[in-house]
């Protein structure tokens, strides 16, 4: 028979909690918790229009997994605020339930023989996927949140092409174990799993707890993790609730310039000597032709004011601030597209890191809030925030929101 010391024996694992229904319960929770992550992580790769420049997409090797991209719309003005907030926060709730899960199937991870047959192997395969695949986008998820960017660059590919082969375990897995976890909710209660049933240990410890009251805590250390994170996308007085949420950052001080500030000036080497009147200059290109602009040509041109977040794919955001600057279509018209303005490749006087420049797709240049900003909450920029000039887009990721200013190039991308 089997020796009870070994993990890969039934007669190992003690803990009465585990049962069918134990595991059925928390499936079909994470059913609908990691599908609406999976598609708001989709949104969000789309969000960043990587299918117009290759500066936009961090993973150009994606082939057909591109096949969903579509023109991220400019409405509602908080549309990324939402989808990323729901995604980081999400993830970070469902922690609890992925361990709980993970914990209440693992006499089976450990199961001899590795396979009794062919169509066995293949599952055992798609478990390790699946299983691989969900500690996999679970770390490097927390970790870019927490850490700031500790995969420079490589964070995108990791996560993205990890979240493909993890969904498509999930999948295959959903397939297989749904019509089970649905039967097993109908038929089965919680105090009464029977022996002999799959994952009940056939010698149980004496339970310290029934099934429900693991289950509640579950749902209370998610409960807490949402509460303490959920602060960071809402904003407001909840802001100080988000006890959890990273970025103590730069001290963005108090007054106009007094919200989240992502990269500091001098971490980004922004030398305060280019951003001065008598040096700073933009340069606009497009049809007829390239223009030179000083910060006093612009103040010239019609100013505009639009309240606007800026939200990071990190899943903070800010509250709406005010910006007040030049719209970007009317620098598409200063260089001959008055109508129908083209794409704009942006790029900044900063000279090293991966959001220096960014490209925004014409519904974005044609959004009559689309500024070239010069002024936030009434005050000119501060150079933290991005002075002399900065772009700000509604509904659009914090990374298009390109700081330090220094070029624009409609049209041709
Ligand atoms: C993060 C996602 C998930 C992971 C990592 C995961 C992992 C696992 C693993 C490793 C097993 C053991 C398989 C075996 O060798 O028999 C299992 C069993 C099972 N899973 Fe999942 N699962 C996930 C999501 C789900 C979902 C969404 C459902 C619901 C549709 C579900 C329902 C079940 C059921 C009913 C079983 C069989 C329990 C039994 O043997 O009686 N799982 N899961
Ligand atoms: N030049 C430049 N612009 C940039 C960045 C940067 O690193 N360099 N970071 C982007 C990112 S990721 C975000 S979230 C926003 C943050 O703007 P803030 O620091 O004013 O809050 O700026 C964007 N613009
Ligand atoms: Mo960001």
């Amino acid at each position: 028979m089997h020796d009870q010391r070994l993990p890969s024996s039934p007669g190992f694992w003690r803990s009465p909690l585990r049962g069918p229904w134990l595991t059925s319960v928390l499936g079909v929770v994470l059913l609908a918790g990691i599908t609406l992550l999976f598609v708001t992580g989709l949104l969000s790769y789309a969000a960043y229009n990587p299918d117009l420049s290759s500066v936009n997409d961090k993973t150009p090797g994606k082939g057909l997994l591109g096949f969903y991209l579509f023109a991220w719309p400019t409405s509602p003005y908080w549309l990324y605020r939402l989808t990323q907030g729901v995604h980081v926060t999400l993830g970070i709730t469902l922690i609890p339930v992925v361990l709980a899960k993970l914990w209440s199937v693992v006499p089976k991870l450990f199961a001899l023989p590795p396979a009794r047959s062919l169509s066995h192997a293949l599952e055992r395969i798609s478990l390790l996927l699946l299983v691989g695949g969900v500690l996999f986008e679970f770390t490097t998820g927390a970790l870019n949140i927490q850490l700031d960017y500790l995969f420079p660059g490589s964070f995108y590919p990791l996560h993205f092409y990890g979240a493909w082969v993890f969904f498509a375990a999930f999948a295959l897995h959903v397939a297989l174990r749904l019509p089970a976890a649905l039967r097993n909710l109908r038929h089965l209660r919680s105090g009464r799993e029977r022996e002999g049933e799959e994952l009940v240990s056939p010698q149980p410890d004496p339970p310290t707890v029934s099934r429900r009251g693991a289950l509640w805590l579950v749902g209370g250390a998610s409960l807490l993790l949402f509460g303490t994170t959920v602060g960071q996308s809402l904003g407001g007085a909840w802001r100080r609730t988000a006890l959890l949420a990273p970025h103590g950052g730069a001290d963005p001080g108090s007054g106009p310039g007094g919200f989240q500030i992502n990269k500091t000036a001098s971490y980004a080497g922004i030398d305060p000597r280019e951003t001065g009147d008598e040096a700073w200059r933009l340069v606009v290109t497009g049809r007829t032709g390239a223009v030179r602009l000083s910060r006093a040509d612009l103040m010239r041109m019609p100013l505009y004011s639009v309240a606007l977040p800026i939200a990071c794919v990190e899943g903070w955001s800010t509250d709406d601030q005010w910006w007040r600057g030049v719209r970007l279509r009317d620098l598409a018209a200063l260089v001959g597209h008055e109508s129908d303005p083209p794409d704009v490749f942006v790029e900044s006087l900063q000279r090293h890191g991966a959001f220096r420049s960014a490209a925004l797709r014409d519904n974005q240049v044609a959004d009559a809030r689309s500024l070239l900003a010069l002024y936030v909450n009434g005050e000119p920029l501060t150079l933290d925030h991005g002075h002399p000039a900065r772009v700000i887009v509604p509904g659009a990721p914090g990374v298009m929101n390109t700081k330090w200013v220094a070029r624009m190039t409609f049209g041709d991308l």
